[in-house]
């Protein structure tokens, strides 16, 4: 139901209020994986899969938060403290950290929809945080910098729900433009457009395996590469994230580190060089180069990150030879999720049901993919 008309009459319906109405996208990331909380680079693109959030106000203090892929209606007494470990959490922990922020939040009716697919590292929940984010902030006529907004609902997501991610989903999905990817630099937040050419499609290949942040793999990874960074930082005090480490410091002081954590940072420190030169690749129009370092990137998360998964692994080989490839690699948090293929437009359909045809026989679960469009930020819709 990508149909406003028919999303406001269901809040209409529930609420017997008019609602407001924002949608925010989710995200593919073309490359940059695992270093946004190390303050390196990410490349990622919105895509045209989202979430929207309804509001209206309230009489009482009290915040109904209707979700309809939930299939459950939450009533509260107000803005909480603490998160409840269910999906309410996202919404609420923006809402919470809107008020520790200073903001009177008054009781609201919200009502909440969304086609980014659940679980498969397309960024549902920062779809919801930032779809939430605008809609409070709408109706306490409030506003921030993409920039800080991006803050407030990372902090939301570590702070209230409790999984440690890093700022780049938040961040695309406020401040991403139509056809574009992002290049942030997670350091500053300083970010340079990209433009995706016409003729190449974002091809999203789900391998349908479950993936998720505040599971266990997501934090051991970044324990892990924070441990190799605190070695180099016992040699070189200027040292504060991996992103001030180079590959000469990793085969320095690599010895003195275990190997898992050796192996995290090489990737990081590694993937941080590709990405800035993905990028270069990619405003020159020089896909060739952009789909080789792809390449190298899902080998690297794979191998050295070991943050792949068999179905992965065997969805990104499996594009390998079909005609119009430019590139393939897992996208996300790993360990399950979607594979992001670029794709020469013309040769998008039929790519999209040779790869489906062949993950099908030979992992034996039948995959979605989607052909798909960078797409814009954040925003109202009337
Ligand atoms: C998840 C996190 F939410 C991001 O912050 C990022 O770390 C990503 O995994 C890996 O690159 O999407």
């Amino acid at each position: 139901m990508h149909d406003p008309k028919a999303f406001r009459e269901m809040h209409r319906a529930r609420f017997n209020a008019d609602p407001m109405i924002f949608a925010a996208p989710g995200r593919v990331n073309l490359i940059g994986e695992h270093t946004d909380y190390a303050e390196g680079f990410v490349m990622p693109a919105a895509i045209n899969f989202a979430t929207l959030a309804g509001i209206s106000p309230r009489s009482d203090d009290k915040i109904a938060i209707y979700s309809e892929n939930q299939g459950e209606e939450k009533v509260f007494d107000g803005v909480q403290a603490k998160g409840t470990k269910q999906w309410t959490d996202y919404p609420m922990g923006v809402a919470a950290i809107l008020a520790g922020e200073g903001h009177k939040i008054p009781g609201f009716n919200l009502t909440i929809w969304s086609d980014v697919p659940l679980a498969s590292g397309l960024s549902s929940s920062a779809a919801l945080e930032v779809a939430t984010a605008f809609a409070v902030l709408g109706l306490i006529g409030a506003s921030y910098q993409g920039p800080k907004l991006a803050k407030i609902c990372q902090r939301a997501e570590n702070e209230f729900v409790g999984a440690n991610c890093g700022i780049m989903d938040q961040f695309i999905s406020i401040n991403a433009k139509e056809n574009h990817a992002l290049l942030l630099d997670c350091r500053d937040l300083s970010y340079k457009l990209a433009p995706i050419p016409d003729h190449v499609a974002l091809v999203i290949a789900n391998t349908m395996v479950k993936h998720s942040v505040a599971g266990g793999d997501y934090p051991t990874r970044r324990r892990e590469s924070e441990a190799a960074c605190a070695v180099i930082a016992s040699h070189r005090p200027g040292v504060t994230f991996l992103r001030d480490c180079t590959l000469e410091d990793l085969a320095k002081w690599g010895n003195e580190m275990e190997p898992k954590s050796y192996m995290r940072a090489k990737h990081v420190i590694s993937e941080n060089l590709r990405t800035v030169a993905a990028a270069d690749a990619l405003l020159k129009g020089d896909m060739k180069t952009l789909g080789r370092l792809m390449a190298e990137a899902h080998t690297s998360y794979s191998k050295d990150f070991e943050g792949s998964c068999v179905e992965a692994d065997a969805m990104v080989a499996l594009a390998q030879d079909l005609p119009g490839l430019i590139g393939a690699r897992l996208t996300g948090g790993g360990f399950g999720g979607c594979t992001i293929n670029l794709v020469e437009q013309s040769e998008a359909p039929a790519f999209a049901e040779a790869l489906g045809a062949r993950y099908a026989e030979q992992i034996g679960i039948v995959p979605q993919i989607h052909v798909c469009h960078a797409s814009g930020g954040a925003r109202r819709v009337e």
